[in-house]
């Protein structure tokens, strides 16, 4: 049995797009955000209280890029995982730009009272952002995937963009933006998404620097 714990378009989107890449059969616990993550029940699978948690095979998985690579190794035939310092760096550099987007979330969508936000943190991380993108740009040169072939890395990687440009525009990074739209055609990425009616975590598709 596979259970996969999620909420529309957080980081757990990764873990849903793979299992769907692999093909594999697995049951889907849609969570809305907020404090019923923080109950014991919910605890008692994911220490922190968020998504994903990933039961399987007896076990918990509660981090989506180790997600990412227990589902690639336990599947080989699927050719989609790695190993060694280029598997590595990229693998968690989804999280250097998770990190950005993560906070800019927490700014302009978890802070609902706009009193409460701050400019000042919204363009240094917006900015900070998208210095991230730069490496990307430079590794994407010559190269359709982050190591060649597609691999779980570039799953990882979808989803750290889908969820960062929704704060910093990646139309200027040429070779970035081609990979993103490479990645957002793929039916795994597709059923991935939230479809109508589902919650959205982000009402708008580009929330803009404050101008400060
Ligand atoms: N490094 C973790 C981060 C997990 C995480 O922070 N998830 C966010 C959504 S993207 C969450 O569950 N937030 C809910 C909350 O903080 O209440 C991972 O990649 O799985």
């Amino acid at each position: 049995m596979i259970r996969l714990h999620h909420c529309h378009q957080a980081r757990s989107q990764r873990v849903l797009w793979m299992l769907y890449e692999l093909g594999l059969e697995f049951e889907l616990v849609v969570h809305a955000f907020g404090p019923k993550l923080r109950e014991p029940a919910y605890l008692a699978l994911h220490p922190a209280g968020r998504v994903p948690a990933l039961e399987i095979d007896g076990g918990v998985i509660f981090e989506s890029l180790g997600a990412l690579q227990y589902l690639a190794d336990r599947h080989p035939e699927a050719g989609l995982g790695g190993h060694g310092i280029d598997w590595l760096n990229w693998l968690n550099y989804a999280e250097t730009i998770s990190q950005h987007g993560a906070a800019l979330t927490q700014q302009h969508v978890a802070l609902s009272d706009p009193a409460m936000r701050s400019p000042v943190i919204c363009k240094i991380e917006a900015l900070r952002l998208a210095k991230t993108y730069v490496a990307l740009e430079e590794r994407l040169k010559g190269r359709a995937y982050l190591l060649g072939d597609f691999s779980a890395v570039d799953i990882g990687m979808g989803q750290a963009l889908y969820m960062a440009k929704h704060f910093a525009k990646i139309e200027e990074f040429e070779h970035v933006s081609a990979y993103y739209s490479r990645l957002a055609k793929r039916p795994a990425f597709q059923r991935s998404l939230p479809v109508e009616g589902d919650a959205l975590l982000y009402a708008q598709d580009y929330y803009e620097l404050p101008n400060v």
